[in-house]
């Protein structure tokens, strides 16, 4: 028997379930995106909301890719068991504010027909750093992107999300109806303000009038997210069975920890979501900051060292010894760019490493490790800049980038091949063969990539040798070789 409405009452007791009348919710947010990550965090919130009667703020997904998702929750009416791991305890829950899940490309009429009903005031974006079609070194819209090329083409069957935003607003717009805020729950730099500047920019590609009403009448407020959300095995799904009684074919796993933080610019209404543990600010960028630049920035160090070493999840990782050790030292150089009190920085990075050696996620480094060349500037090139900037030391910051040049060669330490899933690097065509050039060459080739490394590094003689230095060290002697002889 499969999870669905009719089976909820044949729920294993121990299991929590949605505590409301669902038939009774009424849609009010449009989710972009749907992935574990969102069902995970954002979609548990607005779960709670609805639970304490906020009836009118069910959600709408969609993809803007595959039908997976959709596929395996159409059948369940939408409901999905989230499990939180945390070693040996674990919780499992249905969540049921997902209303309906709609697949962009097959039709996307019937998403811009949701995004244009005045009932929706808020639409939230999981669309990863490359849905933003935004070249992260600059902050401008990628206007040779195909999809927005596609979308300037044809605004009334777009591919991208700025296609389906835009066309939605003016949709709106020509109805009298109020815009949708447009919130961002992807780990970007000011996520918000990142949107509006290439949602402005491209709405300007169709019209100025357009793009002077987006100016003056949407609000992306930025938010910082934080959930640890590995992807879910055929092991997990056979575990959740078990719990639950029945079977669900995409349940989603979690760590109990969970953050959200948001700026509170909603001028068309939002769920009490304070009172779901969400909190709410004017300016979200010291928690950006932090999160992005100690938990992500060490995620990805992790995926590129791990990768490179034969480490497959993030607790093996940290678990090495010479690993942790230069995580900590990560910390401690990327820290004093933060403009958190240093004391709640230390707190937080102490709660990492817990977080980290959490043996129940099974985090994969291959999975952090995707998409590297869209996370880096945000993640850690951010940081070094402010250190280089200051005179900070930032040793492991360039480390971590020489890593992670060392492991889109194709080859682990032990020659084994390391697939790359990251589009973006991979249509690149000046990639190096990192067999055959020397350090040199490779670093010199790698940092051309300007989305990544702006037009300033590349000219600081510093961090150049510093990163060839690296780069020779690892692909001479191995990542923890090296590490074991700069960082213990
Ligand atoms: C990870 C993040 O896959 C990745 O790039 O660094 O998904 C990370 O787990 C989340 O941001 C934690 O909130």
């Amino acid at each position: 028997m499969r999870l669905s409405d009719p089976t909820l009452s044949d729920l294993a007791p121990s299991v929590r379930r949605p505590g409301y009348d669902r038939a009774a919710v009424t849609p009010g947010i449009v989710h972009l995106g749907i992935g574990a990550f969102y069902r995970a965090h954002g979609a548990a919130f607005v779960d709670d909301c609805l639970a304490r009667g906020e009836r009118d703020w069910g959600i709408i997904a969609a993809s803007l890719r595959s039908p997976e998702t959709r596929d395996a929750l159409a059948p369940q009416d939408g409901l999905y068991t989230l499990v939180l791991r945390e070693n040996e305890r674990t919780q499992l829950r249905v969540v049921g504010a997902v209303q309906e899940i709609l697949v962009a490309p097959e039709d996307p009429q019937r998403l811009l027909d949701r995004l244009s009903d005045p009932a929706i005031r808020i639409v939230t974006l999981t669309i990863t750093e490359k849905g933003y079609t935004v070249d992260l070194g600059s902050g401008a819209l990628r206007r040779d992107h195909p999809d927005i090329q596609h979308d300037l083409a044809s605004p009334q069957a777009p591919r991208s999300a700025l296609g389906f935003l835009i066309e939605a607003i003016d949709r709106r717009r020509a109805r009298g109806h109020r815009p949708f805020t447009i919130l961002s729950c992807d780990n970007l730099p000011q996520n918000g303000r990142t949107l509006r500047r290439v949602l402005i920019e491209f709405a300007g590609l169709r019209s100025a009038d357009l793009a002077a009403h987006v100016e003056s009448e949407v609000a992306c407020p930025s938010s910082m997210v934080d959930r640890i959300v590995p992807a879910t095995t055929p092991a997990d799904k056979a575990m959740v069975a078990d719990a639950l009684g029945l079977e669900d074919a995409w349940p989603v796993m979690g760590e109990p920890f969970g953050q959200w933080v948001i700026e509170d610019v909603f001028p068309s209404g939002r769920p009490a979501l304070e009172a779901s543990g969400v909190e709410f600010v004017a300016d979200v960028q010291p928690y950006e900051h932090m999160k992005l630049r100690l938990l992500n920035g060490t995620h990805s160090s992790i995926a590129a060292i791990g990768r490179l070493a034969g480490l497959e999840t993030v607790a093996e990782a940290i678990g090495n010894p010479a690993v942790r050790g230069f995580i900590e030292r990560y910390w401690t150089c990327a820290i004093p760019t933060l403009t958190l009190e240093p004391a709640r920085a230390h707190a937080y990075t102490r709660q990492l490493l817990a977080r980290y050696d959490n043996t129940a996620l099974r985090h994969r480094t291959a999975q952090i490790a995707m998409d590297a060349s869209q996370k880096l500037p945000q993640r850690i090139v951010a940081a070094l800049r402010d250190c280089l900037a200051r005179a900070l030391p930032c040793e492991p910051l360039i480390f971590a980038i020489a890593a992670w040049i060392r492991s889109c060669g194709g080859l682990s330490d032990a020659g084994a091949p390391l697939p790359l899933n990251d589009p973006t690097f991979q249509a690149w065509s000046g990639q190096p063969d990192q067999r055959a050039a020397t350090p040199r060459e490779v670093v010199a080739a790698f940092l051309s990539l300007t989305s990544v490394f702006g037009e300033d590094l590349p000219r600081h003689a510093a961090f150049v040798a510093a990163l060839e230095g690296y780069y020779a060290a690892i692909a001479r002697d191995g990542v923890l070789a090296a590490i074991a002889a700069r960082f213990a």
